[in-house]
């Protein structure tokens, strides 16, 4: 705990100072998680774009290691900008990144492990044929960036998609290559958007239907489900369809992008940029996301950092084939200490009940709730109502508690948001986790159904000073059925 620095936070990974933003080609190879990120090695502010690069053997606590790629060559000497890794036949990972170059074009370049009995793979090489794709034909110069992770295809060809703008729709652009180094386009995209503009960090991936089970990028089988990502108006939104790998075509079941109110979203919050990997070690896949900082500018000088990655997070597709399921990596319970439990307690409405005995600063709660009437509940129509919208016009001013009322400090943002979530509550209980650490919130409603991320900076609240409240905003009374509260140790980030 710094009393100077109230907002780092305990288990979320940051490095010690500077800025960061994206996640870029988490991986697990030969026993080790790799987390590179688009890192300033100089500031708190965004520049001079680098892959910072820490490795971790349990997904809590991080070694920090120098970073993997700079910003030095031609090719990429206004920037190492985001990208993925994969794992190749040998087995042989490469990074696949995008360059700024000289004349602030974007480029794909590839780079590779200088040594690959080294178990940290700390040095990385720039490939001599770099750059491998520049912005041609109708590709705009700006425009162009962030490769996937590569899967193969029954013909024995790596496919990747690049996010792109093209005639001003959002559009995955499609490659594919023989060998990982040398790269060509692809007739059609994999998929576009006419209702969106540039897609940024795009993400595809297969889910294995009717478990938690993750799959590898290349995993292929009758009735799989695949997923693509697309970040955009500083938000995540992905569909769900069906691949075919001969034709390279992407079909989506359901709600396409930007049509409904109902569009998915990884989080309804702050989250962004982010990327997923298939950990062979678990056979699950698992998801990280960029949560940017709410305050100003100034303010991050003056701390001298910017930028969490989010905790990591399972992510499955649920049993109804409709939506994804996010839920911390089990690996949290270890940091799990001092507990608080509740069960079965009636909580009625405008009552507010305190946790005692808990770090609030630093914990993990989960509660379900059991509403035992609904007679007098109010019915809306979900396809024509915004959630964000109507949180933020019924806020929780009175007797409550929401991201409005999170500081008395007056330039930091306090948007108030919201998401619907699909539960039936006459036979299901009502259940939210909260992980809760400092400056940041990570929220998942319904066992990861819906998910809402949100940057704090309270000024009173901090570190011991904070509490932690269960409360009814309602006007009838709810039953708590169980409560538990954990406060958390802290996560060891070190250099190496
Ligand atoms: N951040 C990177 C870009 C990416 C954007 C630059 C998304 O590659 O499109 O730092 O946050």
């Amino acid at each position: 705990m710094d009393e100077l620095q109230p907002y780092r936070t305990g288990f979320h990974f940051q490095p010690p100072k500077n800025w960061i933003n994206d996640p870029n080609g988490p991986m697990y190879f030969n026993g080790v998680y790799h987390l590179f990120y688009q890192y300033n090695p100089y500031g708190p502010l965004w520049g001079n774009i680098s892959w910072g690069h820490s490795i971790s053997y349990d997904l809590l606590n991080w070694f920090l290691l120098e970073p993997a790629l700079s910003p030095k060559e031609p090719y990429d000497i206004n920037g190492c900008l985001s990208g993925s890794t994969t794992i190749l036949p040998g087995p042989q990972p490469i990074i696949l990144y995008t360059g700024q170059d000289l004349n602030n074009s974007q480029v794909q370049n590839l780079a590779i492990p200088k040594n690959l009995s080294d178990p940290l793979l700390k040095d990385w090489i720039k490939w001599s044929g770099n750059p491998l794709l520049t912005p041609i034909d109708d590709i705009k110069p700006g425009q162009f960036r962030d490769p996937s992770t590569a899967w193969i295809g029954p013909d024995g060809k790596w496919r990747i998609v690049i996010g792109s703008e093209i005639n001003g729709h959002g559009t995955a652009l499609l490659y594919h290559s023989r060998n990982g180094t040398s790269w060509t386009r692809s007739k059609n995209p994999l998929y576009f958007s006419s209702k969106t503009g540039m897609w940024e960090c795009p993400d595809f991936y297969p889910v294995s239907s009717g478990d938690k089970k993750g799959l590898d990028t290349s995993f292929e089988g009758n009735n799989t489900i695949h997923v693509l990502k697309a970040s955009f108006n500083n938000r995540e939104y992905y569909v769900i369809g069906n691949y075919d790998p001969i034709k390279d075509q992407f079909f989506v079941i359901g709600n396409d992008f930007m049509v409904s109110n109902t569009q998915f979203q990884y989080d309804y919050g702050r989250f962004y940029a982010s990327k997923s990997f298939y950990d062979s070690a678990n056979q699950r896949r698992v998801l990280w996301g960029w949560v940017n900082e709410g305050d100003s500018q100034s303010d991050d000088v003056k701390k001298g950092w910017s930028g969490l990655q989010s905790f990591p997070r399972s992510i499955w597709i649920s049993s109804n084939r409709k939506q994804l399921v996010q839920w911390p990596v089990d690996e949290i319970h270890k940091l799990r200490t001092k507990r608080f439990n509740i069960t079965n307690r009636e909580l009625p409405g405008s009552v507010l009940l305190k946790i005692p005995s808990i770090t609030a600063s630093q914990a993990d709660v989960e509660v379900s709730f059991s509403l035992t009437n609904l007679s007098e509940i109010e019915l809306i129509d979900s396809e024509a109502i915004d959630p964000q919208i109507l949180c933020s016009q019924k806020n929780a001013s009175i007797s409550g508690s929401d991201q409005s009322r999170s500081s008395i400090a007056q330039d930091v943002d306090k948007s108030i948001y919201g998401a619907f979530l699909d539960l039936d509550p006459l036979h299901e209980k009502i259940r939210l986790r909260s992980l809760i650490d400092h400056s940041i919130v990570e929220s998942f409603g319904g066992k990861g159904l819906s998910c809402i991320t949100a940057r704090v900076y309270p000024k009173l609240a901090i570190n011991e000073q904070a509490e932690l409240y269960v409360f009814n905003n309602g006007t009838q009374s709810v039953t708590i059925s169980t409560l538990n509260a954990w406060s958390m140790k802290e996560a060891q980030i070190v250099p190496i």
